[in-house]
């Protein structure tokens, strides 16, 4: 045996396999870091299909987080007012437990809600949702993937009858036009975008398209970077389409055999002729033609998107408009063609597969399903009709759940809301007025501990066994290789512990995460999904495996799958759906008071809310301050300069940041990165500015667009500090 786990890197839905050996092995010096604690030695894993051994700057820190700060004991207080006390998990567990059945007696399962995360193993996700949703009876389960990937979700299961990437990453080595919509996956997927980098270096006639209103380094890598205004994407999608028709550029015989609605969808089409489309998103009639072109005459053709796209109020159309483009052009179901879209979090797809949204059920059902219920409840040993037929509170309902005083218990695991929710002041005064919050989480502190009731230490990474599946539909086994601090539990056993002891005994019977894997893929059969081939076992013995796979199935060839391969869908007629939308903007467009539009987002080194990324001197130090990116255009009206602080106003908050003045920005837009929390710089928090207006499809709120205006700070006189607006655009708090 040798002394090194295969594991996952715990930070992004790229998945690379990373290969672990304890600190000071075979005589080696034993790494250390600056307090003197040893480090374990990181590297990627050759053998991972996913990765084949290379890793970003996150993946190969990661091992310097993992002693820092961590919260080691359950800890309680009365109220928010007073210091934590540490207790027992006894009393612990007691308090929560005490409340629960209080609260079904008086209020009933919908009081009690539960926001967990992609962060979470698929074993933490699934015993969650047979708690939540099986025993308990109410739907109250959501998870932060509402703010990033519900939108592909949706848009999926609207086109394809199912949820479920079609694609794989060999994909990125077999196509001839990379079209990436919505992602800077130079930064945020470093993996997937050097293996794509690679390919297009060395294939002259491969092109890369670039959609982003900011000049990226993904988009500097492009052919063509078509630096549009935000929330226009529907506009540019229907104007490809547009010169796709008018050249006779597509798929009669796909469109024909294959597909429904392609009539409604050409009829929207007639609104979109290049004049209007280029003016309206700001850009070119020639690069528009561009990109027409390269669509139209490559043969395979690969669209990638993330959260440019995902995050909007018009997310699940923008999904669905990316998709039309393939059905008509015949791009689905071959290699090096489909619609991509990539996963944030490391297991966002597993929480997918395990039901870990509101209105789904593990094995990729539907809560509105009266037999996709049925079927759970039976694999459950719960009586019918135990499975509530309505969708439960999504992530931002449980924050207006709080204001309106109907959620009497919120359980926050694996996520830092007091950070990444839109509107903070908004959400961190729903947090206060929270009856009782429980927050389960690895480190303390963290910005969303000052709102909470109970304390739960969550063993991470490294100190629990359970599989995670990332952007390609690979499932990989990330085994405990260390003791978690003090009394850490893994997620999954906390929420085990309280289904006991509110007396669904058998239900949580599981003596491993093992057994709690495998009662999951059972859930999953016959599914699009389908996991039965996938076993603990089988990953430790064989490496990762990609779903589907059913049990028996030989599972140890290379070749990557697709799915969609005979062209036929999972919708009732076996055809996927054209979808006819016409673009409707930004839900809080900017206007004379609040001219710009701020758009928010990812830096390389940093993770979210800092939890682990902060803590780690090297990626410190390579993004050491929040900033905001402004085009000279807009700067120079109002005198700002470079490194000069601004204010910048939405209608809801206010932030301070120093101005990097750039044309690698689109004129009329800001940026600023989400990573910088309460914990880590006064007033730099982009989600005070944003708002939580959302997808009427999806409920993902439009984190991507807000209205702001720029004050410089040294102009700012005492008479006109932050004021929130008289003229909100959406609905406001209760009063506190
Ligand atoms: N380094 C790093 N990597 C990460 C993460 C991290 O925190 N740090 N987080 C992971 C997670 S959970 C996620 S969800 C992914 C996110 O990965 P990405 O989606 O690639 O990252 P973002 O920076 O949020 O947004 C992508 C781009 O969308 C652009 N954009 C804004 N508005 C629009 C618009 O209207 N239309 C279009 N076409 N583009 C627009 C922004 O300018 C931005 O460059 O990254 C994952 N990987
Ligand atoms: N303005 C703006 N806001 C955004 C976004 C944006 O682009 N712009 N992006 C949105 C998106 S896509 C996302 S995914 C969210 C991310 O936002 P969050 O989920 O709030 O961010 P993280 O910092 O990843 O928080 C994860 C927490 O889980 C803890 N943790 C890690 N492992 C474990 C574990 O095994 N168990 C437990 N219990 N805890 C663990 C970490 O310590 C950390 O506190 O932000 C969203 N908010
Ligand atoms: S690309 Fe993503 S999964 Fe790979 S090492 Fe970097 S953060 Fe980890
Ligand atoms: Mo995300």
């Amino acid at each position: 045996m040798t002394d090194s786990t295969k594991t996952l890197c715990p930070y992004c839905g790229v998945g690379c396999g990373l290969d672990v050996t304890p600190p000071a092995q075979r005589g080696q010096a034993t790494n250390r870091d600056s307090e003197g604690r040893p480090i374990w030695k990181v590297r990627g894993d050759r053998a991972h299909p996913s990765s084949h051994g290379m890793v970003c700057v996150k993946g190969a820190t990661i091992s310097e987080s993992l002693d820092k700060d961590r919260l080691k004991y359950p800890m309680m207080r009365d109220s928010l007012d007073e210091p934590f006390r540490q207790v027992s998990w006894e009393d612990a567990l007691e308090a929560i437990t005490n409340r629960m059945r209080k609260l079904l007696v008086t209020k009933g399962a919908d009081a009690i809600c539960m926001y967990g995360s992609g962060q979470f193993q698929t074993e933490d996700y699934y015993i969650a949702q047979k708690l939540l949703k099986g025993c308990l009876g109410t739907n109250n389960f959501d998870a932060n993937s509402r703010l990033c990937m519900s939108s592909a979700v949706s848009g999926y299961i609207q086109s394809f009858g199912s949820d479920g990437p079609p694609c794989c990453y060999e994909d990125l080595e077999l196509t001839d036009c990379a079209f990436l919509i919505g992602t800077n996956t130079a930064e945020c997927h470093p993996i997937i975008f050097n293996r794509l980098r690679k390919h297009h270096k060395k294939n002259k006639k491969v092109k890369m398209i670039v959609v982003d209103p900011r000049r990226t380094e993904t988009a500097e890598a492009a052919d063509l970077h078509l630096a549009i205004r935000p929330g226009t994407d529907i506009d540019l999608l229907n104007g490809i389409a547009y010169l796709l028709m008018q050249w006779g550029h597509y798929d009669s015989v796909f469109i024909d055999e294959c597909t429904a609605g392609f009539p409604e969808f050409s009829e929207v089409l007639q609104h979109y002729p290049p004049e209007t489309v280029a003016q309206r998103c700001g850009i070119s009639i020639a690069d528009l033609e561009t990109a027409a072109r390269y669509w139209g005459e490559s043969e395979r053709v690969l669209s990638l998107w993330s959260m440019g796209v995902n995050q909007s109020s018009e997310g699940t159309a923008k999904v669905r408009h990316i998709i039309n483009l393939h059905l008509m052009t015949g791009n689905i179901g071959k290699p090096g063609a489909g619609p991509f879209s990539l996963t944030g979090q490391p297991n966002a797809m597993g929480g997918r597969e395990a039901g870990g949204l509101s209105h789904i059920l593990p094995g990729y059902r539907l809560v509105k399903n009266p037999q996709h219920r049925q079927e759970v409840e039976q694999l459950w040993g719960l009586p019918a009709g135990q499975i509530s037929p309505y969708p439960g509170r999504t992530a931002w309902d449980m924050i207006t759940g709080l204001e309106t005083g109907e959620v009497g218990l919120l359980w926050v695991a694996a996520t830092n809301p007091a950070v990444s929710m839109p509107d903070l002041e908004r959400t961190k005064a729903a947090l206060k007025r929270s009856p009782f919050t429980v927050y389960q989480d690895a480190y303390y502190p963290t910005e969303t501990a000052t709102y909470a009731h109970v304390l739960l230490p969550a063993a991470q990474w490294s100190e629990k066994t359970g599989v995670m599946t990332n952007s390609e539909r690979v499932v990989t086994l990330c085994p405990q290789f260390r003791n978690p601090p003090g009394e850490a539990r893994a997620d999954w056993e906390i929420f085990a512990e309280v289904g006991r002891r509110l007396g669904f005994v058998e239900q949580f019977s599981f003596k491993n995460s093992q057994e709690v894997y495998a009662e999951f893929t059972q859930l999953t059969r016959r599914r699009l999904c389908e996991s039965t081939g996938i076993s603990h076992e089988r990953l430790q013995a064989h490496g990762p495996i990609q779903w589907p796979c059913q049990e028996g199935e030989e599972i140890f060839t290379a070749e990557a799958k697709r799915l969609y391969t005979e062209f036929r869908f999972p919708t009732p007629d076996g055809r996927a759906r054209f979808s006819a939308y016409h673009s409707r903007g930004l839900a809080e467009p900017p206007d004379p008071n609040y001219p710009l539009v701020l758009t928010t987002g990812r830096l390389y080194g940093h993770w979210h809310t800092q939890t682990r990324t902060g803590r780690i001197p090297k990626i410190q130090q390579m993004h050491p301050n929040p900033f905001i990116e402004i085009h000279p255009r807009d700067a120079k009206p109002l005198g700002i300069e470079e490194d000069a602080w601004v204010e910048v106003r939405s209608r809801r908050g206010f932030a301070r940041f120093p101005a990097k003045i750039t044309k690698a920005i689109a004129p009329g837009t800001v940026f600023v990165p989400m990573h910088w929390g309460a914990l880590w710089a006064d007033n730099a928090e982009a989600n005070a500015l944003t708002h939580p207006q959302a997808c009427p499809d999806s409920l993902q709120p439009e984190l991507k667009a807000c209205a702001v205006k720029l004050v410089p700070v040294a102009t700012i006189t005492e008479g006109e500090q932050f004021q929130p607006a008289v003229d909100q655009m959406f609905s406001s708090p209760l009063s506190v």
